[in-house]
């Protein structure tokens, strides 16, 4: 049994508790990718908690940044933040800056919020490692609509030209941006045969299924940069934000926290 798979719903209710208690955005995003990053930290990357700095330790870098609240939350849930950092999330003087930072937080290996940047850093460290005969695998994860940036498929082709079979992209597939669906600004149709020209070794999966996840996330790709194209809804686990737009930026007042709290915990 997958200890991600306890964690998922905590990880939306400390994400539902951050964002309204903060009056930040980004819910839809955040739980878009809660079941993934659960997975990853909780039963996929292997990393020392008591010595976290540790250099043969597997890396994860949120590329889409401005999703960071559900990293903070695992992290939180896994006992490397407290609760007291939890609760400073998005507030003046905190660490936890809305888009995630990893200026004093353990756990993060690098801040984003630009989009398009992280999966060029995840390239280069992953780069690093292999020509210093290194351990540790690095993970990153970016937006379907992030993806229209030039950026990543600058950092696709160094991959491929390098063979960086210490790396795997995660593509948070849910077809949505932030004011409107993928398909309507930037279409990527088949975006997974998009990766596979490009030279990956590519697996689509269900970006909710903690089992698939895993699979996917642990499938040997000797030679080949991985990307596995996670299928997800934005806002998934509460039904008023599922799939709609409005929850990239909007805060959940009064009564849509408490209708979304009651979904979380039932
Ligand atoms: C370079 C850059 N341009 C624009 C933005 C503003 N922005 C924040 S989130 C977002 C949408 C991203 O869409 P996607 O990557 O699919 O993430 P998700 O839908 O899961 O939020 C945009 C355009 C940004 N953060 N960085």
């Amino acid at each position: 049994m997958l200890i991600s798979n306890i964690l998922t719903q905590r990880v939306r209710q400390d994400v539902l508790e951050m964002i309204f208690n903060a009056k930040a955005s980004h819910i839809g995003s955040a739980f878009s990718i809660a079941d993934i990053v659960s997975v990853l930290y909780a039963d996929v990357m292997k990393y020392d908690k008591n010595n976290y700095k540790r250099e043969d330790r597997d890396v994860f870098i949120l590329s889409k940044g401005h999703a960071g609240s559900a990293v903070y939350a695992v992290l939180y849930e896994l006992g490397i933040l407290t609760k007291d950092e939890i609760n400073s999330y998005c507030k003046n003087g905190s660490n936890l800056s809305g888009h995630v930072s990893s200026k004093g937080v353990e756990g993060v290996e690098f801040s984003t919020g630009s989009l398009g940047h992280g999966i060029s850093v995840a390239c280069g460290m992953a780069f690093a490692r292999k020509r210093d005969a290194k351990k540790g695998n690095v993970y990153v994860l970016v937006g379907d609509g992030e993806c229209n940036e030039g950026s990543v498929w600058e950092a696709a082709m160094f991959a491929n030209q390098h063979g960086l079979d210490n790396l795997c992209v995660i593509v948070d597939c849910n077809k949505m941006q932030a004011m409107g669906n993928s398909k309507d600004i930037i279409d990527l149709p088949e975006i997974s045969k998009i990766w596979s020209a490009f030279g990956w070794n590519t697996v689509e999966i269900n970006g909710h299924d903690c089992e698939q996840i895993y699979k996917a996330l642990t499938m040997p790709h000797k030679g080949k940069p991985l990307c596995v194209i996670a299928n997800t809804i934005k806002g998934k686990g509460v039904s008023f934000m599922e799939g709609n737009i409005l929850w990239h930026y909007r805060n959940p007042d009064g009564e849509a926290y408490n209708k979304a709290k009651k979904e979380l915990t039932d």
